[in-house]
């Protein structure tokens, strides 16, 4: 692939460092996300270790004292009206920092070890977030065990990281509103992108009653959430995240069984409560039911390699599927393309995400689905070299939609290209 492409995608990241840490866009997103940290530093470990570790130590810098990293580290310097819900509206943070309340998919252990292996500093790195990423971990299996059935539960759709997916509509038609109504808050979302490829207005007043609720009770992890589901594109990231762990332990002279041991414990989770014989689906903890939409969080197990060798070959013939790949051979789409939930150019609701592709890839890969993977990337190449670094993609016509500029992507493209 073309040095032009590399060179723009290294650009995008350094145009989006602020000295800490990188922005997701620049005017999109102006602050440091939870999960695009971690994809941001496996892509700056090629170019800059160091900013690699610091834009991990970054986010790490958010954990709250129960282990939660948050799902956004708020910059001090960027006005509260630049993003909703900014600050003030979360009334979050540790020492000084400011944070929102929620958390993102666990892709940090994994992220670490990646950084670790092309960093100067040898094990010091690992030594230095090892306690954290452990108390982030136990956070989810402690606080987050809703179920009971060892898998995390998340509270809100914004920590999926796939917020508007089709998977989230019952369980989010599900959640009462007050009767006077969701009390007036301004969507700052749409000043830069066009409203028909964002969520739709009733998807954000759920949102923000949602995370209003959660705030007020003081984000107490009670079960008492009106949105409690288990996700298996979560928790296939936490599980891979675990095994990055136990290798870090390993790597610098820690115990490695109780990672191992969790491991084995999140995968047999993930096939006792998520998969139903054809295809993994999230859990509604509400209604204690599958929810059956044909969505890209269906692919996420791929990332767990004890993944019995079956089901593994039955998510990637799903991938391959006309369910999620276009006649014109473009990525593979977030949401199913033969539903009537489809849409091509609305957030999760059907684009390519240069993100995801990566995941599966990697997925694929370690289950020796090795053209299958290469496949997977060689498109998401074209995809980005033909519509620039963009938040994602139309899956019919290959367009960029979304933010421009934008981090996961490069740090995919950058990956995809160096590894
Ligand atoms: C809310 C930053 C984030 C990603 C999410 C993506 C989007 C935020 C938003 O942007 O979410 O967290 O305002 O839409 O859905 O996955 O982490 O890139």
């Amino acid at each position: 692939m073309t040095a032009p492409l590399a060179d723009a995608a290294e650009a995008v990241l350094a145009g989006n460092w602020t000295g800490e840490s990188t922005v997701p866009s620049r005017h999109q997103y102006p602050h440091q996300w939870g999960w695009d940290a971690a994809y941001i530093a496996i892509g700056w470990s090629w170019i800059d270790a160091g900013r690699a570790a610091a834009e991990i130590e970054s986010i790490l810098r958010g954990q709250w004292p129960d282990g939660r990293v948050p799902h956004i580290v708020f910059h001090p310097g960027v006005p509260e009206g630049e993003y909703f819900p900014g600050p003030a509206f979360w009334a979050g943070g540790v020492d000084g920092v400011a944070t929102s309340g929620l958390t993102q998919p666990p892709l940090h252990a994994r992220a670490a070890l990646e950084v670790s292996r092309r960093s100067d500093e040898g094990d010091a790195f690992l030594r230095r977030v090892f306690g954290r990423l452990v108390a982030q971990h136990d956070y989810l299996a402690g606080r987050r065990n809703a179920g009971g059935g060892g898998l995390a539960a998340i509270v809100h759709p914004w920590e999926s990281g796939l917020d508007d997916s089709p998977a989230w509509d019952e369980p989010l038609a599900a959640v009462d509103l007050p009767a006077e109504g969701v009390a007036p808050y301004e969507r700052r979302d749409r000043r830069h992108v066009a409203a028909s490829e964002r969520p739709s207005d009733a998807a954000y007043d759920r949102f923000v009653q949602l995370a209003r609720v959660y705030r007020d009770g003081g984000y107490a992890d009670d079960g008492q959430s009106a949105f409690l589901v288990e996700d298996p594109l979560f928790n296939a990231i936490w599980l891979w995240s675990t095994h990055a762990l136990a290798e870090i332990a390993g790597l610098i002279g820690e115990d490695a069984g109780p990672y191992r041991d969790a491991a084995v414990r999140i995968h047999e989770a993930l096939m006792t409560r998520l998969w139903d014989g054809e295809r993994f689906l999230p859990r509604d903890l509400r209604t204690d039911r599958l929810i059956d939409r044909r969505t890209i969080l269906s692919l996420g197990p791929l990332l767990d390699p004890q993944l019995p060798e079956e089901v593994a070959a039955a998510l990637a013939a799903e991938l391959e599927s006309p369910h999620f790949r276009g006649p014109g051979g473009l990525g593979v789409a977030s949401s199913d393309l033969l539903a009537p939930t489809f849409e091509r150019r609305r957030y999760w609701r059907g684009p390519v995400w240069a993100n995801l592709n990566w995941l599966l890839a990697r997925g694929l890969r370690q289950h020796g689905l090795v053209r299958e993977a290469a496949d997977v990337e060689q498109t998401t190449l074209s995809l980005v070299e033909h519509a620039g670094i963009r938040e994602y993609y139309d899956p019919v016509t290959g367009d960029g939609l979304g933010a421009e500029d934008f981090s996961w992507t490069a740090a995919a493209v950058i990956d995809i290209l160096r590894a």
